[in-house]
């Protein structure tokens, strides 16, 4: 795999130099959030999926954590095009991070650096080849999403995501492609670093943002997309046998795009393979990533000459 220059700091440097001090903040104490967004090689040229929204979100979850992040959400973006575009990279998934640096030890981090960087790799599909159209065999968890006023839900901060790795472990150590945790009062919550939908007699369920998901940006996707398609959404707390006896499930992820459910805890979910519903969905989103049909401003492209051209179409 090449390995790609980093943003670091403000500065593009070498991927071997984007190092840091073993008593970095973030290490000892989790302290850094985080983004994941998509590169499409979109018909139209390159093009960031959400970019903006995305950087949005990690100012966000840094505000939540009283961390300043020295940068504006439109320096983040351009950072973000820059650092794909010096990859030269066509399609690639991107991580902004911001953390805590070196700086006195304890848990109070107010007075450590804010660093931040932006890294580019390829990233192929996140839960297997064949998971977009056979769909994954996932469990439920016996790991609970946190309960809300313990860790905060909306910020992507790395602390968090010690819970959805014990989560995504146990899936994996029993064979399972995913876990889906339930929230703190034993409804579903989200998948490790997925959110979920249930699909029963054509209307789409998923879960609310109180029940301390991370609410997802490609969840929001696919609730515009099915609400322009005639769906009704219903944001409601949802029992865990309601899964068994769903007609389709998904799962949506910057990493995990939508992503069909095929079992639950050994339970075949409908047919056993993608739902119609499902399949409408998956094609409505690759419509805009994979063809460049933006009708929403959704794409941020990488090369400005592309965008000059799409603006003059
Ligand atoms: N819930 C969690 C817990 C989560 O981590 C993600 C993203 C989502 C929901 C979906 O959010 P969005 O990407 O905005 O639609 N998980 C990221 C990290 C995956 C990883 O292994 O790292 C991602 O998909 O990029």
């Amino acid at each position: 795999m090449t390995l790609h220059p980093i943003w670091f700091n403000g500065k593009l440097v070498p991927h071997e130099d984007a190092k840091v001090h073993v008593l970095t903040h973030a290490l000892h104490y989790g302290s850094s959030v985080f983004e994941g967004i998509r590169c499409y090689d979109t018909d139209a040229g390159p093009g960031v999926f959400r970019l903006r929204e995305h950087m949005r979100r990690m100012v966000e979850s840094a505000r939540i954590h009283r961390m300043d992040i020295p940068y504006s959400i439109d320096e983040l973006v351009e950072a973000a095009l820059e650092t794909v575009r010096e990859s030269g990279m066509r399609e690639c998934y991107i991580r902004p991070l911001s953390f805590r640096g070196e700086g006195p030890m304890g848990v109070n981090p107010m007075n450590n650096p804010v660093e931040t960087i932006i890294a580019v790799w390829e990233w192929g599909k996140y839960l297997g080849p064949e998971a977009l159209i056979e769909g994954v065999d996932v469990h439920v968890s016996s790991w609970n999403r946190m309960a809300p006023n313990t860790f905060p839900a909306l910020a992507k901060a790395g602390g968090n995501y010690l819970n959805a790795s014990l989560a995504k472990m146990d899936a994996v150590l029993n064979g399972y492609v995913e876990g889906i945790m339930l929230s703190y009062d034993g409804h579903v919550g989200e998948g490790s670093g997925e959110n979920l939908f249930l699909v029963r007699d054509g209307k789409i369920l998923t879960t609310p943002m109180a029940l301390s998901i991370l609410p997802g940006i490609t969840r929001d996707t696919v609730i515009t997309l099915a609400k322009e398609r005639g769906y009704e959404i219903v944001e409601t707390r949802i029992p865990r046998e309601a899964l068994y006896i769903a007609d389709e499930l998904f799962f949506t992820g910057t990493a995990a795009e939508v992503t069909p459910i095929r079992t639950v805890d050994k339970h075949r979910i409908g047919s056993g393979r993608r739902g119609p519903v499902t399949e409408e969905l998956q094609e409505a989103f690759f419509d805009v990533v994979k063809k460049g049909n933006d009708p929403h401003g959704w794409l941020s492209f990488v090369n400005r000459t592309f965008n000059e051209v799409a603006e003059i179409n």
